[in-house]
């Protein structure tokens, strides 16, 4: 019997998109609950559902004897987690949800199922939530800070807001033994060739990008000591012998004078292993660059939303087009790839603000870069801009934050045009730059001109 269940709504098997991307990387935030109970003397247990199936998930909950199920959730597993949810509830399992969503949608998911919504970091929340829920009773529960309910009449009950852990380095390492971490790396060794995990240093970013969620750190941003997160390298490294890992902050770089004690650690103890992360162009200078390089870091990912600087300051971006450009560089000439993100459709973004975007990625010229539609995650200062004009076209429980779109946006079809117009166009400046063949550019020439007729003359295709 344990007193709590960890799960997660995440089924890579079930889902023909992730099975196409097969990069999966462990739940850390249920692994540190975990770790942090059972330190704490709580019997916890792991379902993790990467490479399980719902079935197995639902016959799980209906033939273990119930206890108290914690459930992640994210704007993506919304609704499996209210499948999940409904199951464990006919079940007899009392529900916890936590995670980046449920606080933006505290009534939606207790009239789903959940018993209680935490907000923000759960170590110390459940520590004190699971004796609580033992009492079955509000009054009990109106001592946790950090939490909502419904009462028995169906009164929302907020309770007050939890302070956030000061030392990260207090908390135990992610109980990575819950899970079967091996498999995590087998499978990207198995895909890719490269065995990868992640690890984190950080919580939290201090930046206000207006479409980006800070519901479960707010805009703080606290560090562990680079001893302790160097302890934690050596002993993934020696335990689970990955070819690489993804280091899962936010914003890796922020602190140079961290990163220089942790380089400087890591030297002293001969470890060095390659990785990806991701950075902010206004954190990056020449010696954050030489200092990634030394690290082994072989692909820096880079938020830069958009070529246009009009689009980055209405977004509160907080960089410039030309930072992108120089971080890029700074990569490139240590023999770092670079991945850049994009962003179409933001508040306020025409026809020129797509050419700027073009225009950038082409000089810039990154190994790769994704491109999303904007959409406002409920939360955010872009959110609460557009609530009033949102088309939700799908119940609640049936879509996700991804599939809002405010009211005027273009259509799917045109930021398809956008996509297709500006990886021709990258690929037609690489060609430039590398040949002189008349025929292949000829020919793409004529591809990029058909794309951009066919952008503009779905521009003004808006939705009612
Ligand atoms: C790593 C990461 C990924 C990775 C992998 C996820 C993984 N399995 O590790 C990848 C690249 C796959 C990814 C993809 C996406 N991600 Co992502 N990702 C992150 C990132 C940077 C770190 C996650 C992490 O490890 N955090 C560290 C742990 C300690 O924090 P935590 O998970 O939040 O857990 C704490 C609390 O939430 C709480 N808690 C968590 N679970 C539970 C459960 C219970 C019961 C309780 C009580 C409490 C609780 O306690 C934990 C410990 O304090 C976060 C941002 C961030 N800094 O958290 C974004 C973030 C989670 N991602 C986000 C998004 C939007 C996405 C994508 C949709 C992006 C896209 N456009 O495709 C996809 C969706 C993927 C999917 N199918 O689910 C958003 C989610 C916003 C939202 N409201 O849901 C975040 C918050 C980024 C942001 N600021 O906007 N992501």
């Amino acid at each position: 019997m344990t007193d709590l269940l960890l799960t997660h709504g995440y089924f890579m098997y079930e889902d023909p998109k992730e099975l196409q991307i097969l990069k999966p990387y462990a739940p850390l935030g249920i692994l540190y609950i975990c770790s942090h109970l059972r330190s704490m003397g709580f019997r916890v247990e792991v379902f993790d559902t990467t490479f399980s199936t719902m079935d197995a998930l639902k016959r799980h909950l209906q033939t273990e004897a119930p206890s108290v199920l914690g459930i992640y959730a994210n704007l993506m597993t919304r609704k499996t987690v209210v499948e999940i949810l409904r199951t464990a509830r006919l079940a007899g399992w009392t529900s916890v949800v936590g995670g980046p969503e449920p606080g933006a949608y505290v009534r939606e998911y207790l009239e789903a199922g959940a018993d209680v919504v935490v907000f923000g970091e759960g170590e110390a929340t459940m520590e004190e939530l699971l004796p609580a829920l033992q009492c079955k009773s509000p009054a009990a529960l109106s001592k946790v800070a950090g939490i909502a309910f419904l009462d028995e009449a169906g009164h929302l009950i907020q309770t007050t807001p939890r302070t956030q852990i000061s030392d990260l380095d207090a908390l135990a390492w992610p109980a990575r033994d819950a899970v079967d971490i091996r498999r995590y790396v087998e499978t990207w060794r198995h895909a890719h060739g490269t065995g990868s995990l992640s690890f984190i240093t950080a919580r939290g970013c201090p930046y206000h990008c207006r479409w980006c969620s800070h519901q479960v750190f707010g805009k703080t941003h606290r560090r562990r000591k680079p001893v302790g997160v160097v302890d934690e390298v050596q002993w993934l490294l020696e335990t689970y012998r990955p070819d690489m890992v993804w280091i899962a902050d936010d914003v890796f770089t922020i602190h140079h004078g961290w990163l220089r004690a942790y380089a400087a650690e890591m030297h002293k103890r001969g470890l060095h292993v390659p990785f990806e992360c991701i950075t902010r162009a206004d954190r990056l200078n020449p010696e954050a660059a030489d200092l990634l390089a030394e690290l082994g870091c072989f692909r820096v990912w880079i938020g830069s939303e958009s070529g246009s600087q009009r689009i980055l300051d209405a977004m509160e971006r907080g960089v410039t087009v030309a930072q992108v450009q120089s971080a890029v560089d700074l990569c490139k000439s240590r023999g770092i790839q670079t991945g850049m993100f994009l962003m179409w459709g933001y508040e306020g973004e025409e026809l020129q603000d797509i050419e700027a975007t073009i225009d950038h990625v082409k000089r810039a010229d990154p190994d790769v870069f994704f491109t999303t539609v904007a959409y406002p995650i409920k939360g955010t200062p872009y959110y609460q801009r557009t609530a009033d004009s949102l088309i939700q076209l799908k119940p609640w429980n049936q879509s996700s934050d991804r599939e809002l779109s405010p009211r005027g946006r273009r259509s799917p079809e045109f930021y398809g045009f956008a996509d297709r117009l500006l990886q021709n166009e990258v690929q037609l400046a690489r060609l430039q730059r590398a040949t002189s063949d008349g025929e292949a550019l000829q020919r793409l020439r004529q591809q990029v001109r058909a794309l951009r007729e066919c952008l503009y003359s779905t521009s003004s295709e808006v939705t009612a």
